[in-house]
């Protein structure tokens, strides 16, 4: 396969200003009438003399210019490209296309979802529709004529507004689309099916009445009103917190079984994985619930910063997805708990994107090359992209960062840009000079910064040293310093914040500090400090960094009771349990510190602490966690290690837990509320670890709780406890009751999927293998691939890492089995093996060994090759 560089970028030879589309669907094919308004860009730089448009699997069937049939030497139809020769300033190009929607397994362009037509043009989906300029820097106006069967599709849908319908022959109808606002062709969407519309309305800002729409299948009716409700909060938050009105009249959204992805912001005609919209309190947890309230608000505000303002090329991915998962969090973070939902989106950067910044596809936020842009929409991409406009944010306060928002957005409503024209707009409002910051988006790895300190008594000074270094990475060697906001503050011996005077004489020093570090090497003097304090490091992770510093066990304990910022209270415990694990796993001495008990027991019993937090602070670190901290990694000793400390607190912690458990009973209603879910969460996790050591109460309360549960959080939680407890022998006739009882709803059933593939029980290999045979398991729909292949590998670490290699094997197969029919869910499957330079023998040459047979496989696709050729060399 081609690898494609930035610096290759030109701009288009060709623009495209409208597209007219006829679909004409069938059962056995659907043909499109392309009809293009083409005329050379005066910027480009020679005359180009042909067209070329791309195209993917298409069976051409016409050509015709201004009105007039093409002979076909006035074409070449090279597969991948359709040429057309010697072309005029400005014309008409009419293609006829056939395409296939009912075989494509791929789900890119048109496919067929449980009956329904439906498409995914992101990244480069829109060439497997038609022929066409596939590249977002070509924008244009789109009309679209839809005709089908009326009675298997009576709802046919597109972008913009409907302007015209009407019946045909045979039973067939139409409908006609309009869309004002131009746009890549990635942002088309079509929609064909028997489906059932959810409506409501939003009242905009300046007084527009939006017509909302949610179409589902119909058997789902009773689960739209989350998504419509978060739809409602979203459009408002961005009227309030961005200043940003909704644009066209209508706002739609479609659920679809099967995606390969989340979601997708299609102008005004949003086509959502049905598991991210989806919900009702019988069949959803809480984190389901959230996800969708974060997804629809994602979706939605990518209308601002995605589609009136899109992105150059594909390099710029992080333009739109990095921007947008900073204003999703944002919403996120004041739609529930703020602390919680920073302690979220920092575990998922220091797990896992940590691990994708120093493995094998590690690339900066801005990618410099790419063989498949899909295997470009990763953590680094979305989550540190994310980071990095955070720390804009932090480096310019929240009203300049509006006044940045805001000139962006007005500079560049209806273009397409790069990550640099949103530094820019940034500077140009702040005055602020970013040109260092910019490596953020050029350089990959993830910083480390060695924090040292030390304390003058007599001269009441506290002396900070700090140094920065960024890890060669695949390509990148000798980086540059980076500029990264540091957060800091430090504690009195009471606990009380110690003003942070940076001169001898400072007044009104401020308790907490954002330095900014530039250099290499940084040394900072606070004075006026009367005895050792104790530093409170990069607070709210204020930057996607690895802090180096050397903890005692009382600085973290002190830290995890006195630290006014939650943030660090919560990771004050989790380094403190890393440690305790560790030393475990050195064997240094065999007991666990009773002070760890002791703050856990705190945490517990005192009701006066916010129980968000609480609920955070009680999940010791996990696997995947101690993993990326470790190198040589053997998974078996991290697993055996963390097993240990787990058995120790909750067989000292029995009584305490068993409160938890009933103090969390629940009012019965189903609440959203930051407290009721914190309860939730406390109940369930005392719940499992009572379960972990065989409490015989806590599995009778398991039992009845599995039974009698109102909601799907508690149901669920129950069943999770009873399924990874050794000691209780029921778990195979709770996994049953549950099957019969949710059969019919597939969201559930990927529920019970993911519960088994998490099975801490040894043996669950063989227990996944069975499941792929499952009449429920289908090899066609990636949420049923996911739950099952996908949490096994990505999850279930210590079932996944056989020291005899059989979990890689396995994964292997299954990898190159769907490589045939889902290239990108199968390079994405393949993660798991691509670190294997990390692990210790056996498991090192084992993952090796698998990810060679992928490699090995016929007929490999880009998109797997791509991942298994740069983890191999
Ligand atoms: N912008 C959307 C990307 C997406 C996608 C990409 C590749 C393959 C399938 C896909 N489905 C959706 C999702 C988002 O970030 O909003
Ligand atoms: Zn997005």
């Amino acid at each position: 396969p081609r690898t494609i560089y930035l610096s290759e970028y030109r701009v288009p030879a060709f623009l495209v200003d409208h597209v007219d589309l006829r679909f004409e669907l069938f059962e056995q094919g659907a043909r499109v009438h392309s009809t293009l308004d083409v005329r050379r860009n005066p910027d480009y730089p020679e005359r180009a003399e042909h067209l070329e448009l791309d195209g993917d699997s298409l069976r051409l069937e016409a050509v015709s210019l201004n009105g007039v049939t093409l002979e076909a030497d006035h074409y070449q139809d090279q597969g991948d490209k359709l040429v057309v020769l010697s072309v005029p300033d400005q014309f008409q190009l009419t293609v006829v296309t056939w395409i296939e929607p009912q075989n494509n397994t791929r789900l890119e362009g048109l496919y067929k979802s449980s009956g329904m037509f439906c498409t995914q043009c992101e990244a480069e989906g829109f060439r497997c529709i038609t022929f066409f300029p596939d590249r977002p820097d070509v924008m244009a106006r789109f009309r679209t004529r839809i005709e089908a069967d009326k009675s298997s599709y009576p709802v046919l849908l597109s972008n913009g507004n409907d302007i015209e319908r009407g019946e045909l022959a045979d039973g067939r109808h139409f409908v006609t689309w309009e869309d004002p606002f131009p746009k890549p062709c990635y942002l088309f969407a079509l929609v064909a099916g028997d489906l059932l519309l959810k409506q409501d309305t939003f009242t905009t800002c300046s007084g527009r009445e939006i017509d909302l729409r949610i179409y589902v299948e119909p058997r789902n009716a009773t689960k739209c009103e989350h998504a419509m409700d978060s739809l409602q909060r979203s459009m408002r938050w961005d009227e309030t917190v961005y200043g940003r009105e909704y644009d066209l009249d209508i706002f739609m959204i479609v659920a679809v079984d099967d995606f390969n992805m989340g979601a997708m912001e299609n102008k005004g005609l949003n086509i959502f994985n049905s598991s991210c919209v989806l919900a009702s309190p019988e069949t959803a947890t809480d984190a389901s619930f959230q996800r969708i309230e974060a997804i629809v608000a994602h979706e939605y505000f990518h209308n601002w910063s995605g589609n009136r303002v899109t992105c150059r090329d594909w390099f710029q991915l992080s333009l739109k997805e990095g921007f947008t998962v900073f204003r999703d969090a944002g919403f996120s973070a004041d739609m529930g708990s703020p602390i919680v939902k920073r302690i979220e989106d920092a575990t998922l950067m220091r797990t896992a994107q940590f691990a994708e910044d120093a493995g094998p596809m590690s690339h900066p936020v801005r990618p410099s090359s790419y063989m498949e842009i899909s295997n470009f929409y990763t953590l680094t991409i979305y989550e540190k992209g994310a980071e990095v406009v955070r720390m804009i944010h932090t480096l310019l306060g929240p009203d300049l960062f509006r006044k940045g928002s805001d000139l962006y957005f007005e500079r560049h409503d209806g273009q397409a840009v790069t990550t640099d024209d949103f530094v820019r707009a940034m500077e140009d409002a702040s005055g602020r000079d970013l040109s260092q910051f910019r490596l953020w988006y050029e350089q990959a790895g993830t910083p480390v910064l060695t924090v040292r300190d030390e304390f003058d008594a007599e001269a009441g000074i506290y002396r900070l040293s700090i140094e920065q270094s960024i890890p060669d990475t695949a390509g990148q060697t000798d980086k540059k310093p980076q500029h990264i906001p540091f957060a800091l503050g430090l504690l009195g011996p009471d606990g009380e914040a110690v003003p942070l005077r940076l001169s001898e004489n400072e007044a009104d020093a401020p308790l907490e500090r954002v330095l900014e570090l530039t250099e290499a090497r940084h040394s900072f003097e606070f004075h006026g400090v009367q005895t050792q304090p104790v530093p409170s490091l990069l607070r709210e992770f204020s930057a996607p960094v690895r802090v180096d510093y050397p903890w005692t066990r009382e600085q973290l304990l002190f830290l995890m009771s006195h630290d006014s910022d939650g943030f660090n209270r919560w990771d004050a415990g989790q380094q403190l349990a890393v440690d305790v694990i560790r030393s475990l796993m050195d064997g240094e001495n065999g007991a666990v510190d009773e002070r760890l008990v002791d703050a856990y027991r705190v945490l517990l019993n005192d009701p006066a602490l916010d129980q968000a937090l609480v609920a955070k602070m009680l999940l010791l670190p996990s696997e995947a966690y101690l993993i990326e901290l470790s190198n040589d990694v053997d998974v078996q000793a991290i697993h055996e290690a963390r097993t240990r400390v787990l058995d120790h607190l909750a067989n000292a912690l029995r009584d305490d837990l068993l409160a938890c458990f009933h103090r969390n009973a629940g009012s019965g209603d189903y609440q959203l509320t930051p407290e009721a879910i914190a309860g939730r969460s406390l109940r369930n996790t005392a719940l499992a670890w009572l379960l972990h050591i065989g409490d015989q109460e806590a599995c009778t309360l398991a039992q009845q709780q599995f039974d009698v549960a109102g909601n799907m959080t508690d149901r669920l939680g129950a069943l999770r406890a009873l399924v990874n407890s050794r000691f209780v022998a029921e778990r195979e006739a709770a996994l049953e009751t549950f099957y019969q009882c949710w059969e019919a709803d597939p969201q559930v059933v990927e529920q019970w999927f993911s519960v088994q593939a998490g099975s801490q029980q040894s043996g669950t290999l063989e227990a996944i293998k069975a499941l792929l045979q499952h009449p429920a398991f289908d090899w066609k729909n990636p949420n049923k691939v996911r739950s099952v292949i996908g949490v096994f590998a990505g999850q279930n670490l210590a079932q996944f890492h056989q020291p005899d290699g059989s979990g890689y094997r396995f994964l292997a197969d299954q990898v190159c089995r769907l490589d045939d029919s889902n290239p990108q869910i199968a390079a994405r499957l393949v993660s798991p093996l691509t670190r294997w330079k990390k692990f210790a023998q056996p498991y090192c040459s084992a993952m090796k060994e698998a990810l060679e047979t992928v490699r090995a496989k016929d007929g490999l696709s880009k998109d797997v090759y791509e991942v298994v050729h740069k983890s191999l060399r």
